[in-house]
């Protein structure tokens, strides 16, 4: 089933005020909502059973294209799980203080999370800042902090970050091109990411 016909399913009443909205006034910064892709559970076997999309390049397997890599670099070793396929061997490692952009992404309602995997690879702390990049509806640059974690030395998944409700994104109508910012602690450890996923379904 399509992504629109479940949030058709699952939020009727938005959908209904979303049409009249996008009839009367839709934001300089936004447009139509993001075009459908395909989807996997790889954090199934930590009780998320959400569908995912993973990021351009977001296993690193077959280069970086679309990424900034700010002095980051893609190292041999996969996050062992091996969540995006079997074969998969390698991952990001972002050096202490250095930060990480992602390629664009389209975020509309139905992308409200994400997460990656990570490791730290160097040191006794240190941990991963991360980031929301877009352009206002002037033009301007505007990156958005959403949150913080502290690293551990072994790999884990990151808990469910949150997208689309940091953004002023309303109704099914509308969507972003925005960018995921990645910065290590300054003087803490080194780190590797790997499998950044976007959860493009709202649940309820
Ligand atoms: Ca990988």
């Amino acid at each position: 089933m399509p992504a629109r016909s479940r949030l058709a399913l699952r939020r009727p009443g938005m959908v209904a005020a979303a049409a009249l909205v996008a009839c009367a006034a839709v934001p300089a910064m936004a447009s139509a909502a993001c075009a459908t892709s395909t989807t996997s559970t790889p954090f199934r076997a930590w009780g998320d059973t959400a569908s995912y999309t993973l990021l351009t390049n977001g296993g690193f397997e077959t280069g970086t294209s679309g990424w900034t890599l700010g002095g980051a670099s893609v190292v041999s070793g996969n996050e062992p799980w091996k969540v995006r396929a079997a074969g998969d061997s390698r991952s990001l490692r972002i050096p202490a203080g250095k930060t990480v952009v992602s390629p664009a992404l389209c975020v509309d309602i139905t992308k409200p999370t994400w997460r990656f995997f990570s490791k730290r690879v160097s040191g006794t702390w240190g941990g991963i800042t991360y980031a929301v990049r877009y352009r206002d509806a002037a033009g301007a640059t505007v990156q958005t902090t959403l949150g913080h974690f502290e690293g551990t030395s072994s790999w884990a998944p990151t808990a469910v970050l949150p997208l689309s409700t940091s953004l002023a994104l309303w109704n099914s109508s509308q969507s972003m091109q925005v960018q995921l910012v990645f910065t290590t602690s300054a003087g803490g450890g080194d780190f590797q990411i790997d499998d950044v996923y976007v959860d493009p379904y709202v649940r309820g």
